[in-house]
């Protein structure tokens, strides 16, 4: 294996420089005695086909929210305040507003699945899901969430996450995730679904599905004292058998009255992902799968993570409390 410098350009053949890219993800795979992708990618480099990449675009100017709508702790800073909470079962009162919160956002996912059509541009689906947060009370969480610009994340056809809403409009055949999170009465409630835009063609489609089997099959495991692992274990076995890779870079997350808290979920098998479900527990899962590889870069604008071979990923979430009985999908329609 080659070693690359910092400022040379990556293996992965995203024309980024090395240490914006993959030199962190080596870094780590060396510290576990892992061979790392860049040795993978010498056996089988990132073979970039795509003829059609998603580009940036133009994005709009900042939203603003009215000075009654009540705003996380980061809404002018961009930084959370203070440690993340170590409480990772949540109180009664806590879980009743989490409900609340979580069925607000599926009425603002609504909403905006309902304006995709080709020609729409995601900074109008923006536009839609901000207005629809005001509505309903609540504050669009992505929002200044360590500087991140939109109400939204936008993430489409190879983009895995965090794409930023902007000015090119959807085309016929694309897939869009739309990951939308609200801030209400003091709890965050976050989900994201992969919508077809138009004609999709059959690949594109069964990845969607497959996709979101994998979710539901992932959420299954959950019953008070099942391991944490066991969620991405079965979210693993089922996109390899169809040929698909699950992206270990993004993982879900404990929510509650903070955006991001513990526990981590892997949405693979990390046999170091230690911790079991308890009743009261209220977190994500939210795995991304690829048609390709799991690689990712990031793009310049220092947010959007696309696959680095460039062929599709969809995505779909949930966040899930953990009850006596098994699991609640808080976010279910
Ligand atoms: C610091 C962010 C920070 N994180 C999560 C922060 O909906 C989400 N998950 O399901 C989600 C959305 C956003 C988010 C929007 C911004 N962030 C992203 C990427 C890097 C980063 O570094
Ligand atoms: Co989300």
């Amino acid at each position: 294996m080659v070693k690359l410098g910092p400022n040379e350009l990556c293996w992965c053949g995203s024309g980024t420089k090395y240490k914006k890219c993959h030199q962190h993800a080596d870094l780590v795979a060396g510290l576990r005695g892992e061979p790392g992708l860049a040795a993978a990618s010498a056996a089988k480099p990132a073979l970039i086909t795509n003829p059609r990449p998603v580009r940036p675009h133009p994005t709009t100017p900042r939203r603003t929210v009215p000075p009654h709508i009540q705003r996380p702790d980061y809404a002018l800073t961009g930084k959370p305040q203070g440690p993340r909470s170590k409480t990772l079962v949540k109180s009664h009162e806590q879980i009743e507003r989490m409900r609340l919160a979580c069925s607000a956002v599926r009425t603002v996912l609504e909403r905006a699945k309902a304006a995709i059509r080709p020609g729409i541009t995601t900074d109008e689906i923006d536009a839609i899901t901000h207005q629809a947060y005001i509505d309903l009370g609540g504050y669009p969480s992505t929002l200044n969430y360590h500087g991140y610009p939109k109400s939204l994340c936008t993430s489409v056809n190879e983009v895995i996450c965090h794409g930023i809403p902007d000015l090119r409009p959807l085309e016929d055949g694309d897939i869009v995730n739309l990951d939308v999170t609200i801030f209400l009465n003091g709890v965050h409630g976050d989900m994201s679904e992969t919508v077809l835009v138009g004609d999709v063609d059959q690949e594109s489609r069964e990845l969607v599905q497959v996709t979101h089997e994998c979710l539901m099959l992932g959420i299954k495991t959950v019953r008070p004292g099942s391991p944490i692992r066991d969620i991405g274990k079965a979210i693993q076995v089922h996109a390899e058998a169809r040929g698909y890779s699950v992206v270990r870079a993004f993982v879900g997350h404990g929510i509650g009255e903070q955006f991001h808290m513990d526990p981590q979920v892997p949405h693979y098998y990390d046999a170091n992902a230690r911790g079991e479900c308890l009743p009261g527990m209220t977190f994500t899962i939210e795995p991304m799968i690829n048609l390709g590889n799991w690689g990712h870069v990031t793009w310049d604008d220092g947010w959007t993570a696309v696959t680095a071979d460039r062929r599709r990923s969809a995505q779909f979430e949930h966040t899930i409390l953990v009850t006596e009985r098994g699991v609640e999908i808080l976010t279910a329609p």
